[in-house]
């Protein structure tokens, strides 16, 4: 017998503002980072932008009543900074803030309920000008704008997220430089760290400050996740660099925000370039949040290699298993041991899966007709029904939000990589829905009573 999921479980999909929007300069729109970011030779994979991506800003009605066939009762997006504020702080932009109201509007009229995340890594250009995340001003800026977001918002916005996988904005953007604004430096990575932390406790207040501690409405974090596994033969020097990789990776963030303090490998990963923070500064990221985020992908089994940096640690490729077009491992049973470790770990707080699924290459030949994605249907059910196990665990799962609805502009990799359960045509914006968002339609319509 599965442990039946239960009654208000929300089951969406989730995108994000710059990979599928399009229309970045639209109705008095900043420039952004992302849309500097793009036109820098050699950063975005066949030079590709999201100055069209989906559409999706010109598109959004269509786009919310394909929601509603799919019978999705939730849908997770991103408001981007830069509409709202096109200097980043100071002027609110109306009509970009209007996208937002009217979308929302939209999709509580079709009965879905909107997940908000408030930064999903695009950020008004102007900010990144005056030091963007490095500056000690940014949390104060952050602070600002949620707050704007959340008086325009907050009557009708149940879930808030404050930041969408912090470690990847320090990381990407400034560890190695593979996402904007494109940064190399383990110093600038620790600032940057401990910056989206400082903002994402600012935000929570603002919230509280904001809706008076009604309780009514919830706000939370998003992190990624990724189990960092030994293989059987581990030697002392691999279970070093696992323990290393998962403090950097997963929780230089969940812990100060959750129990006040960085873990002390973090000193070993950074070397001379980790501040350590004053103690004070440290305990006050300890905002209390409604929930937590997991978007998980994939686990890693890792050897020690001197070459990785900043952690010594390099993922192997397990033989005989399923990998995604991102290399990724297919490892559904890591899902449910990573919800049952957030629950255990952080206080057993109500839990989403915020971000799940996979990029696969759907044949050509079936565009334009059926698009058949037997792998992503087998990658959803058995990631679904690690949901379920990680219940029947003691998690206390409240939704599960399948990435992503399209497929979309995959960041420094374009368009290449399909993560989408509906296909988007690139030339003609057709949508297709593949059969997994078919499958995905029966599971929300049995309420994950069926998952075959
Ligand atoms: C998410 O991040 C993003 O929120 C979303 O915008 C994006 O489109 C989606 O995932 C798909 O990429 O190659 O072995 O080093 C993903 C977070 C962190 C997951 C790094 C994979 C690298 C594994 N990712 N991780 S490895």
């Amino acid at each position: 017998m599965r442990q039946p999921f239960p009654p208000g479980f929300l089951w969406g999909c989730a995108t994000s503002a710059y990979q599928i929007e399009g229309s970045p300069l639209a109705d008095g729109a900043g420039v952004s980072n992302w849309h500097r970011f793009v036109r820098t030779p050699g950063r975005v994979h066949g030079g590709e932008t999201g100055d069209v991506a989906c559409d999706h800003y010109r598109r959004m009605k269509d786009d919310v009543a394909l929601m509603r066939e799919l019978g999705l009762k939730a849908y997770r997006f991103s408001i981007a900074w830069n509409r709202v504020l096109p200097d980043g702080r100071g002027r609110v932009n109306a009509a970009g803030l209007g996208f937002y109201e009217r979308l929302v509007d939209e999709l509580l009229a079709a009965g879905i309920q909107p997940m908000v995340t408030l930064h999903h890594w695009d950020l008004p250009a102007a900010l990144d000008d005056r030091g963007g995340w490095l500056s000690p001003d940014m949390p104060d800026w952050f602070a600002d704008y949620a707050q704007i977001c959340f008086k325009a918002l907050d009557d009708r916005v149940p879930l808030w997220v404050t930041l969408n996988e912090p470690w990847v904005v320090a990381d990407g953007g400034f560890m190695h430089g593979v996402l904007a604004p494109g940064h190399k430096s383990a110093f600038e990575a620790a600032i940057v760290a401990h910056r989206l932390m400082q903002s994402h406790a600012k935000g929570v207040q603002a919230y509280r400050a904001v809706t008076r501690n009604s309780g009514r409405h919830k706000i939370g974090l998003v992190v990624n996740i990724e189990p960092k596994h030994l293989p059987p033969d581990a030697s002392e020097a691999d279970r070093h660099a696992a323990r290393l990789a998962d403090a950097y990776m997963n929780r230089q963030y969940l812990d100060p925000a959750r129990l006040g303090s960085y873990p002390d490998e973090l000193r070993e990963v950074f070397g001379e370039a980790w501040p350590d923070w004053p103690a004070a500064e440290v305990e006050a990221l300890q905002q209390p949040v409604d929930f937590l985020g997991l978007n998980y992908y994939t686990r890693a089994v890792v050897r020690h290699d001197v070459k990785a940096w900043p952690v010594p640690a390099a993922p192997q490729r397990q033989p005989g298993a399923i990998h995604t077009e991102m290399g990724w491992e297919v490892h559904p049973q890591s899902l449910a041991d990573t919800l049952v470790w957030m629950h255990e770990r952080y206080g057993g707080l109500p839990l989403y899966v915020t971000e799940n699924g996979a990029a696969f290459y759907d044949p050509p030949s079936s565009i334009g007709g059926r698009i058949d994605d037997p792998l992503r249907v087998h990658y959803l059910r058995s990631h679904i029904a690690a949901v379920q196990d990680a219940m029947a665990r003691g998690a206390d799962m409240r939704g599960y939000f399948a990435w992503s609805l399209f497929d979309n502009l995959e960041w420094a990799l374009g368009f290449a990589k399909r993560f989408g359960l509906v296909h988007v045509d690139f030339q003609t914006q057709q949508r297709t829905p593949k059969a997994s968002a078919r499958y995905y339609a029966r599971v929300i319509a049995s309420h994950g009573a069926q998952l075959d």
